[in-house]
């Protein structure tokens, strides 16, 4: 499938909870939430290797992947892990991630387009799930 374009998200849910399973306190949540409620993801993708940029006023991150290859990356509470993207389905990845330091709860993210071509970002926390909708500019 094609990730690649300029997304803006049309909903999201559990962001706050999610940030709150990862043991982020209520005065920093409170601004990643407000941060993150207007995000905007620029995708580019040559093939297997995709490079996303999230941004938000307080904070950008950055990352290239190719599915099948591990890769480093935060967290999204900015903690350094390991990832590893690979095909779930032929329009979802999957990536689980382990963390270069310390201990927390399991966490991995999933992308995947619809046939009706919006992109699905899920993110996790344990048992936590929070899942953000996008639709291309
Ligand atoms: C942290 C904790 C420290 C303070 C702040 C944070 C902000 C995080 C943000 C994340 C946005 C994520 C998005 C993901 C995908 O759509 C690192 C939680 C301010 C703003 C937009
Ligand atoms: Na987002």
């Amino acid at each position: 499938p094609d990730f690649s374009g300029t997304w803006h998200m049309k909903s999201s849910q559990n962001f706050d909870e999610l940030l709150k399973a990862l043991g982020v306190n209520m005065m920093l949540r409170m601004i990643a939430v407000k941060a993150a409620s207007k995000p905007e993801v620029k995708i580019t993708q040559n093939g297997e290797t995709l490079s996303i940029r999230t941004s938000t006023t307080v904070r950008t991150t950055d990352i290239t992947f190719t599915v099948g290859q591990e890769f480093t990356e935060s967290t999204v509470d900015g903690r350094p892990c390991t990832s590893f993207p690979r095909w779930e389905t032929e329009s979802k990845i999957s990536c689980e991630q382990s963390l270069q330091k310390g201990d927390g709860p399991k966490t991995s993210w999933t992308r995947e387009i619809t046939s009706d071509g919006k992109l699905i970002l899920t993110m996790r926390a344990d048992d936590v799930v929070c899942t953000r909708v996008y639709e291309r500019q």
